[in-house]
């Protein structure tokens, strides 16, 4: 059980990675880019024994890959990163933990810095997967390449954002015999050369900034019970049984996902997009799953993270929070700490 990684063996030169998902007891199955179409291969005996590089995917030629760790094959993962070069020192610590669930991690996570054109982009990320993890696992691997190659990128990021998250979403809607009917929430920041920060999500992953001494929902939760009335005109309804949370057609706690294929006459996956400057007075990001913000109010997750210097202790720390008050999903987060 475990997330590994295989040498694709029909890829092009420079050979391709693909990450492969191995589900907990079943036949093991992975997904794998081949010359940019994405098929579903069978497990090989061969493995290769070190947590690997992934794919995340493909911009201007550079292959942008991430070293990951062994999220399900221990129970958690954490790693952190810093700017390479902007003014303001950017520095960012991520901690992700399976759940109390038989099944792999559906938390997956991006946060690197990558150079393009000249700038700098910090990309980060969590997705926060339904009915497996093929789907977050996609996202990982193509969301951020999918807005990077959209030609308004650099003079309109919000329509890059918009047209790639729809892109990618009738991508993984069109190869759903591949990755199955399962979803995802996504909430995507891009840090432009430390200046400007866009952030977009669908679902109910949130992104919260501090700035100025505020803390700011960067972010909209699209829950069914706020958007009863665009899933009822699109043939939906939304259930609201006693001890669960309102769901769309009696099933799903999001009203907006990637994928879902089953739900998706019913569902919108249009993000809500932000914009913020960054100061000298920005503090903090906080990406993270639900398994969080189920539990921690926005307010005590800056708390918490702004006492701690090292963000990668203070991600733990926000994980750790979670579990001590009984959160049983997924928990996940990623923290950005700025300092002028
Ligand atoms: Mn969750």
């Amino acid at each position: 059980m475990g997330v590994q990684t295989r040498k694709s063996t029909a890829g092009r030169s420079p050979p391709l990675w693909a990450g492969l998902a191995c589900a907990a007891g079943g036949d093991p199955v992975g997904y794998c880019v081949c010359n940019g179409v994405l098929g579903r291969r069978p497990w090989a005996s061969e493995r290769i024994g070190t947590p690997g590089r992934r794919v995340l995917g493909e911009a201007e030629g550079v292959f942008m890959l991430e070293n990951f760790g062994l999220a399900t094959q221990s129970s958690s993962t954490a790693g952190k990163g810093k700017s390479s070069q902007s003014s303001i020192k950017v520095t960012y610590g991520y901690s992700l933990v399976k759940g109390r669930t038989n099944h792999p991690i559906e938390d997956y996570h991006v946060s690197k810095f990558m150079r393009m054109k000249g700038k700098e982009l910090g990309l980060f990320a969590i997705f926060d997967g339904h009915l497996g993890d093929s789907v977050p696992a996609y996202l990982q691997k193509h969301l951020f390449a999918n807005i990077l190659k959209e030609q308004e990128f650099w003079s309109h990021p919000d329509r890059a954002i918009s047209k790639a998250y729809d892109k990618t979403d009738k991508a993984i809607l069109s190869h759903s015999s591949d990755l199955g009917r399962g979803g995802s929430t996504a909430v995507t920041a891009i840090l432009i050369n430390g200046q400007k920060l866009w952030i977009a999500n669908v679902g109910d992953s949130r992104g919260v900034l501090a700035k100025g001494g505020q803390v700011m929902q960067m972010t909209v939760d699209h829950e069914p019970s706020a958007e009863r009335g665009s899933i009822e005109n699109r043939g939906g309804f939304v259930s609201n049984m006693p001890g669960d949370v309102p769901r769309v057609n009696g099933q799903l706690a999001v009203s907006r996902a990637f994928g879902d294929k089953s739900l998706k006459s019913h569902l919108c996956s249009d993000p809500d997009i932000r914009v913020e400057d960054i100061t000298p007075d920005t503090e903090l990001l906080i990406l993270a799953s639900d398994g969080i913000w189920k539990f921690v109010s926005n307010e005590e997750a800056v708390e918490i993270a702004r006492k701690i210097k090292d963000p990668q202790a203070a991600a733990k720390r926000l994980t750790a929070e979670a579990l001590e008050r009984e959160s049983k999903d997924d928990i996940s987060c990623i923290v950005v700490r700025f300092k002028p």
